[in-house]
This record gives structure tokens, C-alpha cells and sequence, in this order.
């Protein structure tokens, strides 16, 4: 007779899943044995649950199914918490099997007791406690439901012994859910948006991640409206490239006219975005559309909240819209966007292919071009976002991920790994920072043991560069941001890798394409300038005080020589008005 581990794995089978991020051990050992003997299921060793977490992340980030990781009962849970939080946040479906300590010592304080049922509430949809097998195989199927239908995580605790029981119903088949049906708003919401959009003398645009798949509607709209479109960090792969009417990204990381229009349009309308920085929206003539009715008015005060998805309400509102005629809004905009883009993104990679250490810029101006049409690129939290937003050039094939949304370090490297699995003919580059790359350096290991030939482009800077960034425009001096370079070459090297380090600029490019080029897995390491801070392009009167301030106080401790340097560094990309 099946065990409950078995049928589980069954479960699985049936739901289309064909690999399980984890680390063995015990509690779980039952329901690993059952995938060692189930083909068309792999088991992805990784160094670290949390590694598993992301990669199960990444792979349902971009296929779009479910992914599965895995982790052992105490340790093994925790672990595994980072990468579900990230994969929650990011609302990918991923399922994950935690198993448990012995049924009758829960509650005893036992060897690695943990309550996984409550661990995980807060990074899932779903989080249940599989305590006898009669249980089984419907919860499994209720939580793969949860993870699909819901986006985003479920959690299956289960004790060691439960996996080890024999079954006492039977598997069956059940037709899982294969994702969601189209949202389209209630024909009321439609009229009064049609009525609003006709009435606004100017109307700019801000796309999330929500008009994945509405690119070209979301054109039509701008070209009835004669809108200028700005975007998210995580809206931009889906809507700037093929876009006459991009001015940019709003945020922190932000470029361009995005803000100035958001700021100045007579309306401004959110499409599929929870755009989370509510200081950077206007606060007032504001109209959303969304999926998620708890997304509705969450950043800002709406004039009308509208219940759809992206595509279906602009298929449905265009007929009802006037063609505009008036450009001066649009067109001003997209002047703005462009004298803004001369400002900051050309002036840092203008003159910079000579500059020693390697410029952050230059480098990630290089791999846009060097890299495929259809690349993947995953993303480390840190500056790597800044150059990864600044200088990958998005064309509707290829993707940029990251944790955009949990803002985790180190989930660029185990990114990659779940997405070469999922695409295995794909260019999959890490742009890694080295402080990301560091913190779960292990996964070196995993790479080299599955043979995975992923791209590691590690951003080494010696420094936790987005940190020293925010210290200085918050007033402080940087403390603890800096430390002694470390050749992650070598270590590559060491670990099996394929590894070029890279600390000229004229060997980039080359560098660059030994690595793409190079049959198996391969880490560039670029030594870069730790200097080259980018500075968002609203920086507040009181930012730019701080900054002042942070200079200063880093000249009193006698680091004068430095803090030249990076304020020279700074000011090329300080927009004009600041920069005189
Ligand atoms: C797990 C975790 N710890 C701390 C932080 C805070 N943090 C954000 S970016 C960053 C520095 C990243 O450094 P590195 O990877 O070297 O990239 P850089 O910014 O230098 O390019 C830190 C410490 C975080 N986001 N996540």
C-alpha cells in the first residue's frame, strides 16, 4: 500500500510538477524517498532551503506554474522562510512541503520544534497541518489550489511519521487549477472611468506589474489619450520597450519624467500596480484599476476604484473614449523625459570606458548589449537594481527579476538556478551584487554540481553599495558598508566554475562574452568603483542637506580624499537643477 509521502508526491505528479528545491533530513526523508522513486520528479540538492525557496520562486516566475521546494523539520523550515516570503510578495505559486517533527512529541519541546502551521502564515495563502493520513490526498490538492488560484505561496506541514503512514484514501484525479480567468470591472466602473478619462484635460499613465500581457492595449489607451506611460520597477520588462510614450520609472531607483508626470497630469491612472512609495504619488486625482480589490486605494485616496484586470478594462473603456487632440502635455513630458535621460544616464556612461575601477555603469551598459534577446536576468537587491532598471534594455522576450517587492539580498543567484532549470536554452544571467553573492556563496556549489550553466556577473564593489548610499543622504556617515576586496574568482575557480575577473574597463566586453560563450556554468568577476552612487533624480532638499551633512561629517574623520571623489562621482548624476 502508498504511503501518505508517496501519494503526496503523486499529488504533485498529477499537478504538472517535475522538481523539488530542498536539503534532505529526516522528518522529510519518506517524502524524498518517494520522489527518488518517481521519474518524471527531480530533487534539486541546494546548500540552503532559503536557496531552494527562491529558486521554486524563479521558476514560477517565469513559466508562470507551480514550483515545489522542500524543507526538514526546525532548521529546515526556517530556512526556507527568506525565499517564501520573496515568492509570496512577488505572488508566484509556489507550494512548499515542511515537514515536521514526530505527531506525538508536537507540543513537548522537543529536538527542533517548530510550529510550521504558524511560522508560515504570514508568507502564504494557505498553511495547514497534515496530522493523520486520512487527510490526504485533499489537503494536498487544497493547497496547490491556494498557491495557483491565489498566486502566491502554500504551505503543507507534515509530520515525518504522517509521511510514513500508509494511505487510507485513494489518490484519484483531480483536474488541478491551471491559473485565472479573465476579471472584467462592472459596466458602471467602465462608464464613470470613460467619463473621467474624457473629462481630464491630461491623463498620465503608471504601470505595474499588472499589465503583463496588455502592452498593446495599454498603447491604445495612450495613443487615444495622448498620455505620457511611466512605470514601476516591476512594470517596466512589461511596458517600455516598443513605447512612444515612455517617460521612465518613478521610485527611488526612478529616471526620467515619470515623476513630473505623475505630478502635473490633470488625472493620473494606476494600472496593476501597488507602487509601493505612496510620497512619490501625487495623493490626489487619482483612478485605479486592479485585480486585487485590497490593492484599491491602499497608496493613495482614488476618485473612482476600478475591480478588473488590466487588459479586460481597457478593452472595455476604449470604445467609450474621445480621441484626444491636445499633445502639449504628452509632448512637453517626453521633452522633459528625454533632456532628464541626457542628464543622468548618458553622463555616467559618457567618458567611463577608460575609468579604473570598472564603472558600475559602463559594465551594465556593456552586458545589455552583449547579453541575448531572450536572456533572463536576475537581479540582486543593492545597486544591481539601480543598473539593472538604468541600463537592461527590456524588449516583451526577455526578463528581469528580482525581489522587487521583499527586497531581499542574495536572491539573484538561487533566481537564476530555479530559472535555467525551468529554461534550460535560455541565457540566464545573475547580476549579483557582492554582498548578495556572499551572503549565500554556497550556491556556487549548486551550481557546479548540477552543472547549470548560468551566468554570474557579480557587481564586486567591495562595499554594501546601496547602504553607504542611503547613509550618506540620510545624514550619516557610511559605517561598516566597506570592507577588504575578495577575489570571488578565485573562489569560482575553486568551486568549479568557469571565472574571469575583470578589473580594466577595456577587458568588459571581452570578459563578458568568454563567460556567455564558455559551455558551462561561468562567474565574472567585475571589480567595480564603489564610488558610483547613483542618486534617485528627486532628491529632496532635506536628502541633498543630508548628503551635505554626510560629507562633511565624513571630512571631519578625515576621509576627504574619498568623499572628492564621490561627490564628483555623484554629480554627474545629480539632475541639472540639484547640480548646479
Ligand atoms: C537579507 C538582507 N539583509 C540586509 C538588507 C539591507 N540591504 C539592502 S541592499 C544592501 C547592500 C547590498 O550589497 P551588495 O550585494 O554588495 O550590492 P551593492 O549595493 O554594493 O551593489 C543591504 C545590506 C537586505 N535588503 N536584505
Amino acid at each position: 500500500m502508498a504511503t501518505v509521502g508517496e501519494q503526496l508526491v503523486q499529488v504533485l505528479r498529477q499537478a504538472g510538477v517535475t522538481r523539488v528545491y530542498g536539503v534532505v533530513g529526516d522528518s522529510l526523508n519518506p517524502f524524498v524517498d518517494a520522489i527518488r522513486r518517481t521519474p518524471e520528479i527531480k530533487w534539486i540538492h541546494v546548500r540552503n532551503e532559503e536557496a531552494g525557496a527562491f529558486a521554486a520562486a524563479a521558476e514560477a516566475e517565469v513559466t508562470g506554474r507551480l514550483a515545489v521546494c522542500a524543507g526538514s523539520c526546525g532548521p529546515g523550515n526556517t530556512h526556507l522562510i527568506q525565499g517564501l516570503y520573496d515568492a509570496h510578495r512577488s505572488g508566484v505559486p509556489v507550494l512548499a512541503i515542511a515537514s515536521h517533527i514526530p505527531t506525538e512529541q508536537i507540543g513537548t519541546a522537543f529536538f527542533q520544534e517548530t510550529h510550521p502551521e504558524r511560522l508560515f502564515v504570514e508568507c502564504s495563502h494557505y498553511c495547514e497541518l497534515v496530522s493523520q493520513a486520512s487527510q490526504m490526498p485533499r489537503l494536498a490538492r487544497i493547497a496547490i489550489q491556494h498557491a495557483v488560484g491565489r498566486s502566491g505561496v502554500a504551505v503543507l506541514a507534515v509530520p515525518g511519521d504522517v509521511l510514513h503512514r500508509p494511505t487510507e484514501h485513494p489518490t484519484g484525479e483531480s483536474a488541478p487549477v491551471k491559473g485565472r480567468g479573465t476579471l472584467v470591472p462592472a459596466d458602471d466602473q467602465v462608464r464613470e472611468l470613460a467619463e473621467r478619462l474624457n473629462s481630464a484635460r491630461s491623463v498620465a499613465l503608471f504601470c505595474g506589474a499588472g499589465v503583463q500581457g496588455a502592452h498593446d492595449l495599454v498603447m491604445a489607451l495612450a495613443g487615444t489619450l495622448l498620455s505620457p506611460v511611466g512605470h514601476s520597477l516591476r512594470g517596466k520588462e512589461w511596458i517600455q520597450y516598443g513605447n512612444p510614450y515612455d517617460v521612465g520609472m518613478s521610485g527611488l531607483l526612478g529616471y526620467g519624467a515619470c515623476y513630473d508626470a505623475t505630478q502635473e497630469a490633470d488625472l493620473l491612472l494606476l494600472l496593476g500596480t501597488d507602487f509601493p512609495y505612496n510620497a512619490f504619488l501625487p495623493q490626489k486625482r487619482t483612478v485605479q484599476v486592479d485585480h486585487d480589490l485590497s490593492r484599491l486605494g491602499r497608496r493613495t485616496p482614488l476618485e473612482l476604484a476600478v475591480h478588473g484586470d488590466v487588459g479586460a478594462t481597457i478593452r472595455a473603456v476604449l470604445p467609450l473614449l474621445k480621441q484626444k487632440s491636445d499633445r502639449a502635455f504628452l509632448d512637453a513630458m517626453l521633452r522633459r523625459h528625454t533632456r532628464a535621460l541626457e542628464h543622468v544616464v548618458d553622463a555616467y556612461a559618457r567618458d567611463i570606458d577608460r575609468h579604473v575601477p570598472v564603472h558600475p555603469e559602463y559594465a551594465a551598459s556593456v552586458l545589455d548589449e552583449v547579453a541575448t534577446d531572450d536572456a533572463i536576468f536576475t537581479v540582486d537587491t543593492g545597486m544591481c537594481n539601480v543598473w539593472a532598471a538604468r541600463y537592461i534594455t527590456p524588449n516583451g522576450r526577455r526578463r528581469v527579476i528580482g525581489s522587487f517587492l521583499h527586497g531581499t539580498m542574495a536572491n539573484a543567484l538561487p533566481h537564476a538556478i530555479g530559472a535555467k532549470l525551468a529554461y534550460p536554452d535560455r541565457q540566464v544571467i545573475s547580476m549579483s551584487g557582492d554582498g548578495g553573492l556572499g551572503m549565500l556563496l554556497g550556491e556556487l556549489l549548486t551550481v557546479a554540481l548540477h552543472r547549470l550553466p548560468v551566468k554570474i556577473v557579480t557587481f564586486n564593489n567591495s562595499s554594501l553599495g546601496m547602504v553607504k548610499l542611503e547613509m550618506l543622504v540620510t545624514g550619516l556617515p557610511d559605517f561598516e558598508t566597506d570592507h577588504a576586496g575578495v577575489d570571488y574568482a578565485a573562489i569560482a575557480r575553486a568551486a568549479g566554475l568557469h571565472a574571469v575577473r575583470i578589473e580594466q574597463p577595456s577587458d568588459v566586453r571581452a570578459g563578458l562574452r568568454e563567460a556567455f560563450d564558455h559551455p558551462g556554468p561561468a562567474l565574472v568577476d567585475l571589480v567595480t568603483d564603489p564610488n558610483a552612487l547613483s542618486l534617485p533624480p528627486h532628491v529632496t532638499i532635506s536628502q541633498m542637506t543630508g548628503f551635505a551633512l554626510a560629507a562633511t561629517k565624513v571630512v571631519l574623520n578625515g576621509g576627504v580624499g574619498r568623499m572628492l571623489e564621490m561627490a564628483r562621482s555623484n554629480l554627474r548624476n545629480v539632475p541639472a537643477a540639484l547640480g548646479r
